[in-house]
């Protein structure tokens, strides 16, 4: 006998289509699974990742439904983002229409292949309905300080004048039209991702055994926490003299005040406000001036792939504790956005400041000894970075360095030098893209009232459809119709924001979505008792690519949507599993 797929296949697929064989039950008495695989973005055809991806999650639903639980399958759509704006410049077809359409093709493809997928619970993440309650949640975030505007660097390409994300600058140009990159201030929105950066540290350790430990790992380094010092460098006399009295101090962040002692100069970064003070006023020669501006022409991204570069800024400060004078350079190593933008740099023990002192020809001071070497008057060939024995420290002098660590932030407390700090990598969430194809930030801006939200009965916010998409430029701020407005607090002439969602967003909560009875969503979005009954997932399918920023958003939304009172399953941050057995939800 032969078997024939076209015709057996299609014949089950009929018969599964006709009976809503995949649906989960409503009956929440029943043992559950939530399988999910992660969602694909609309792109044209399924490819073999989408195949191998999908398969995996069938496996598992098929396994679970035929043991007796109710299964939650889903599948949907991500369906806002680039390629669909790049397909309308490329092809001449409006987004909308091109990501609709292939969602009707690809959904036809997954289908062919068997996959058991619920069909009531599918959704496309441009749908306005989703975009209505996302654009709720980022006017409560607002509400809630969570969400703000602030200025800060982009990649700007003046031609297309537009800003680029990281993945659209190649070699320092754009990949549209190759004209090098700028940096340029601008305002954009940000969530305080931060405020929860504890949070989402600690609830790693919940994670433990479920999810692969390089993620978890990849996660931690990801949020980055670090301990240490935080202090001012006082100016002197004459440098504050110099600088126009505008500056007398600016904090450091250290990881190391065991190595106090060994500071032979300080360096900023070039955004630091001092730096930038100088170069507006012209505090230095002119050649100095410009190789200040050319570095702050290079994005921090590259560099930190560029060689230690810098100069001095012919100003100094004074050391906590010894009260010597301190030269100030300005270096490109030094991050504007971390710990205050500036460092004591200790040449002796950091391989960043050794390079750099070298470079230069700046002084080196040893201490800490090496207890596990002969001679250590010997010059160093690199930064000695490993523990020992404090020397050249005062009355710190040795004591091993992890218990001076600890004594001389004592130290600073009780004399208001300094206090004990921890800092995070992590940064604010940037949400502003300024494209056409994406949920609408939902803000107006008002000559007389600033910044306002606009009214949660007006949502969604919908896309305009009729809109030219060249490349160049916002297609949203040329659509005057669209962007002139009422101020939804008083009434007058206002302009609607015209920046629009990072499509992250959209994949930060999509689970919930999914965790909610299609018929419920429509009238109350998020049911607290679905989304109790189907959460954690039991099971997440996708790629490592993931590992960092989806899985972090998603943790990161779960609980604000939980703080903000959308949900009120077991406050845990597990979105997914990599075995068979959940533990209990414990926090
Ligand atoms: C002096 C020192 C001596 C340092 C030493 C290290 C070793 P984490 O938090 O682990 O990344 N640092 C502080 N702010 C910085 C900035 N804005 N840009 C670049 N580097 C910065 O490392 C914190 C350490 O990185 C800090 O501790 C500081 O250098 C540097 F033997 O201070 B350390
Ligand atoms: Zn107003």
């Amino acid at each position: 006998m032969q078997y024939d797929a076209k015709q057996i296949e299609k014949k089950w697929q009929s018969f599964w289509d006709e009976n809503n064989s995949f649906e989960p039950c409503e009956d929440t008495s029943k043992d559950k699974k939530y399988i999910l695989s992660m969602f694909p973005y609309p792109s044209g055809r399924i490819h073999m990742g989408h195949v191998r991806n999908y398969c995996l999650g069938d496996a598992f639903a098929r396994h679970f439904r035929k043991s007796g639980f109710n299964v939650l399958h889903p599948i949907g759509w991500d369906s806002f983002g680039m390629p669909a704006e790049n397909a309308a410049i490329k092809h001449k077809l409006h987004p909308k229409k091109w990501t609709y359409e292939n969602i009707d093709y690809m959904r036809d493809e997954l289908k062919a292949l068997g996959l058991s997928f619920s069909k009531n619970q599918e959704f496309a993440t441009s749908d306005e309905l989703y975009t209505k309650w996302e654009q709720e949640f980022i006017i409560k975030m607002y509400e809630d300080g969570l969400l703000y505007r602030k200025s800060t660097t982009v990649n700007w390409c003046e031609p297309c004048h537009t800003v680029l994300a990281n993945e659209q600058v190649e070699e320092g140009c754009c990949w549209r039209c190759d004209t090098p990159v700028e940096q340029k201030e601008m305002p954009g929105y940000y969530i305080g991702i931060t405020k929860y950066a504890q949070e989402l540290l600690d609830d790693l350790k919940t994670l433990e055994g479920q999810w692969p430990s390089q993620v978890l790992t990849m996660q931690e380094n990801w949020i980055g926490r670090s301990e240490g010092l935080e202090f001012k460098f006082e100016l002197s006399k004459e440098s504050r003299y110099k600088l126009n009295r505008t500056f007398t101090s600016y904090e450091v962040f250290t990881t190391r005040p065991d190595t106090i002692y060994g500071v032979s100069y300080s360096a900023l970064a070039p955004e630091h406000p001092i730096v930038k003070y100088i170069v507006e006023h012209k505090l230095l020669p002119d050649n100095k001036i410009n190789a200040i501006l050319e570095m702050q022409k290079v994005s921090e991204r590259d560099r930190a792939t560029q060689e230690k570069e810098g100069l001095s800024l012919e100003i100094d400060v004074m050391h906590p504790l010894t009260g010597e004078k301190i030269p100030v350079w300005v270096a490109n190593f030094v991050l504007s956005s971390y710990g205050g933008g500036a460092v004591m740099a200790v040449p002796a023990h950091d391989q960043r400041d050794f390079e750099f002192a070298k470079k230069y020809d700046l002084p080196l001071k040893r201490v800490i000894l090496d207890a596990s070497c002969e001679d250590n008057e010997a010059p160093l060939s690199e930064a000695f970075t490993g523990e020992g024995v404090l020397v050249n420290s005062e009355s710190f002098t040795n004591l091993p360095n992890t218990k001076a660590k600890k004594a001389i932030i004592y130290h600073f407390e009780q004399n208001s030098y300094g206090t004990k700090k921890i800092n995070f990598k992590l940064r604010d969430w940037g949400v502003s893209r300024q494209r056409y194809w994406g949920a609408p930030i939902p803000f107006v801006h008002c000559d007389d009232c600033g910044l306002v939200p606009e009214k949660i009965e007006n949502l969604p916010i919908a896309l305009p459809e009729d809109v030219q998409i060249t490349g160049e430029g916002n297609p949203l701020d040329n659509h005057a119709t669209w962007k002139n407005c009422a101020c939804p607090k008083c009434g007058k002439e206002a302009t609607r924001e015209t920046d629009t969602l990072d499509t992250f967003v959209q994949s930060s909560w999509y689970f919930l979505r999914y965790a909610t009875n299609h018929k419920k969503w429509q009238t109350e979005g998020i049911s607290k008792e679905d989304s109790k009954y189907w959460m954690d997932v039991d099971q997440y399918i996708g790629g490592i690519e993931h590992a960092i920023l989806h899985l972090l958003y998603a943790r990161f939304f779960t609980k604000v949507l939980r703080d903000l009172g959308y949900t009120e399953w077991p406050p845990s941050t597990r979105i997914g599993s990599w075995t068979w057995e959940l533990p209990n939800n414990t926090r």
